[in-house]
């Protein structure tokens, strides 16, 4: 599909004001499609999935994978980033005295500990999230494998999750998805 790319400085909440007006939660992402706004990304991606019919990224109703998919979406967001969220923001998100290493490294240890789960889907996903195919669900856990590296804490995944994470980034979508964000310059 075809899409517009919009980056901001971050937060946008504060340094780009007028998006509250597209968005009240100055939240990123935003996605922006006709009358329809969103602001969840497991809900983006299911919506994008799904929204001119089944495609390569769905899986839908009656397939066996379906629920597994479902999870998928929401395990990487909800699950995966939420712990991240904490270490972003007591490493260096805060002013320097309210940084806190101890609730970093707890928080740090909670996220790999949640990623047994995507272990043991691996191995029942045939390589990949679920169904033995790349889908939306892939899309969603590898986000949070992303921010891991932005943090620092991929140097700490095992063999199994390494190697996800190097054939999702090998991918002519993620590489793809790369240049465009690099083409776009974000204000500062
Ligand atoms: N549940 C939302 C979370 C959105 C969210 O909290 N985004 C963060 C960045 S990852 C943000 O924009 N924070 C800035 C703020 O809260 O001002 C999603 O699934 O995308």
């Amino acid at each position: 599909m075809a899409y517009d790319l919009k980056l901001l400085p971050f937060p946008p909440r504060i340094r780009a004001p007028d998006f509250l007006q597209e968005n009240p939660l100055g939240t990123i992402p935003l996605l922006v499609d006709g009358e329809v706004r969103m602001t969840e990304s497991a809900a983006i991606i299911q919506y994008l999935a799904t929204r001119s019919g089944p495609s390569a990224l769905s899986v839908e109703p009656g397939d066996p994978a379906y629920g597994a998919w479902l999870n998928g979406l929401h395990f990487g967001e909800a699950t995966l980033t939420f712990p991240q969220t904490l270490v972003l923001r007591y490493t260096r998100l805060e002013p320097e005295a309210r940084r806190n290493p101890q609730v970093a490294e707890d928080y740090a240890k909670w996220f790999m500990a949640r990623l047994r789960g995507l272990e043991a889907r691996l191995i029942e996903g045939g390589g990949y999230y679920c169904g033995g195919r790349f889908t939306g669900a892939d899309i969603s856990v590898s986000y949070a494998l992303l921010l891991a590296e932005t943090l620092t804490l991929s140097d700490r995944f095992s063999a199994a999750i390494a190697d996800y994470w190097a054939r999702m980034q090998d991918r002519a979508g993620f590489k793809a998805a790369k240049r465009a964000q690099a083409s776009e310059t974000a204000p500062s």
